[in-house]
């Protein structure tokens, strides 16, 4: 019905306004009323999709006692520490297999006759310029300095040997070839024991030779080391005398 009243006045108002007018002075009749505003449309068409808007503001903390998160990835590793202290000595080893004795090993054995070869061509070297005197397994040697016996027996330790000692005939008759040679009374390795007129090796055994000149030793006490003479005779001396040293290694 309300379509139909809205149809109707439209009709009215056409017709009304489509009276005959032309050019008259006036035309009859007053304006007719406006009609009611018609009935809404239908809704239109969904328009399109506006643009993203900016991200919300962050929401809320959560409440206290949430779950733990998962732990991180490791890290980088660290620089390389200092030294640490040495460790506690490790036990002792097994014991290897036993070797061959020297005796059987042919390689030590190949070596041993090579070594000795060497040692003889240099102690013949050494004999030949005088250097030294061969006797039994005794090699004798000077350095042609002239010392008290304390000196002396320094030397000789300290070259690794010991003061020239005549143990037997042989040796003493060695030793004199060097005093003859230089010319030189030399002290021999003994010394007055606490006993005068006893004399001892220095180790304090008891001699096993002597070559005492006629009436030696005569000092009794007052002359503690012993020399020997050019002509190979020994002879008791006070220690603070400058001889010939002579060495036996
Ligand atoms: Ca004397």
């Amino acid at each position: 019905m309300r379509l139909l009243d809205q149809l109707l006045y439209v009709v009215v108002a056409a017709a009304v306004f489509s009276l005959p007018c032309h050019g008259e002075d006036k035309c009859a009749g007053a304006p007719g009323i406006p009609g009611t505003p018609g009935a809404n449309g239908l809704p239109g068409r969904d328009g399109r999709d506006g643009m993203k808007g900016n991200p919300g503001p962050p929401g809320p903390m959560g409440p206290p006692n949430g779950l733990p998160g998962a732990p991180g990835r490791d890290g980088l590793p660290g620089p390389e520490g200092g030294k640490g202290e040495p460790g506690e000595k490790g036990d002792r080893g097994e014991t290897g297999p036993q070797g061959l004795p020297a005796s059987l090993d042919p390689e030590v054995q190949k070596v041993l006759r090579h070594l000795r070869q060497k040692v003889l061509r240099l102690e013949g070297v050494l004999a030949l310029e005088r250097m030294i005197t061969k006797v039994g397994d005794k090699i004798l040697a000077t350095d042609g300095k002239e010392v008290d016996f304390e000196t002396t027996r320094q030397t000789c330790l300290n070259a690794g040997g010991s003061v020239a000692t005549p143990q037997n005939e042989a040796e003493n008759e060695a030793i004199l070839g060097i005093v003859k040679e230089r010319n030189r009374y030399a002290y021999l390795g003994m010394k007055e024991g606490p006993v005068p007129g006893e004399f001892l090796y220095l180790d304090e055994s008891s001699l096993n030779y002597t070559n005492w000149r006629r009436y030696e030793p005569n000092g009794n006490g007052a002359e503690n080391c012993v020399e020997m003479y050019t002509d190979g005779g020994w002879n008791d001396k006070k220690c603070n005398q400058y001889r010939l040293t002579i060495c036996e290694f």
